[in-house]
């Protein structure tokens, strides 16, 4: 497999979930600036859309979008639970953060990174993430991980995009359960595997 990446991205969400499946893959760099691969492919070749992550198969299949591509990549190593199994009412509750995580916060961040947007519109957008902020610390408390005690594709996500509060000045303060789980998520050694080979830290 060939996991398409830009360092830090939301691509890092599977790059964590491939390492916590201790999966074999091969990470390729794609710039998300200059949409180029380092041998020079043009990236839209790869994904028309021009956007990380890509997961490619071992037979060139190609799959998009990190929600579908974190629930393939936990169902090729099932023994690793990181996702519930398919059919199951905990499967739809991953689905469910899934699509809060893609929809109302990694969507949320985007405009931020917009250079754009005026600072005045990007405060709005910041108002709106930190009343998400707000729900997932109520959802956090008493809570080691997102769908309760076990680690799983979901809270690789939702530690990728909040990796972006630091950048984007948004405080995590006021939010302690969140704060103590992206502690706990940071710790864990795929995740900090999965950040050194994206040189996010040393
Ligand atoms: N719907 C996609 C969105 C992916 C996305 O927003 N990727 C960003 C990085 S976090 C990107 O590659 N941006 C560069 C571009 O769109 O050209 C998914 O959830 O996988």
């Amino acid at each position: 497999m060939k996991l398409y990446y830009s360092p830090g991205a939301c691509s890092l969400s599977p790059h964590i979930a491939l390492m916590e499946a201790g999966l074999a893959f091969e990470p390729v760099l794609a710039s998300t600036k200059s949409h180029k691969l380092q041998d020079g492919t043009d990236y839209y070749t790869i994904n028309p859309l021009g956007y990380v992550p890509v997961l490619e198969l071992d037979d060139g299949t190609r799959l998009r979008e990190g929600p579908a591509i974190v629930q393939y990549i936990a169902d090729q190593a099932p023994t690793k639970n990181l996702a519930p199994a398919n059919g199951t009412l905990q499967r739809y509750r991953l689905q469910e953060w899934l699509t809060f995580i893609g929809t109302e916060v990694h969507k949320g961040f985007s405009p931020l990174f917009n250079p754009a947007i005026p600072e005045e519109v990007k405060v709005i957008f910041k108002d709106k993430l930190k009343s998400r902020y707000q729900w997932l610390n109520a959802q956090l408390e008493g809570r080691d991980f997102l769908m309760g005690e076990h680690f799983s594709v979901a809270d690789g996500y939702l530690f990728t995009v909040t990796n972006w509060t630091k950048p984007m000045n948004i405080d995590l303060s006021p939010y302690p359960h969140v704060q103590a789980w992206h502690a706990r998520v940071g710790a864990r050694p795929a995740v900090q595997a999965a950040m050194k080979a994206e040189g996010l830290i040393k």
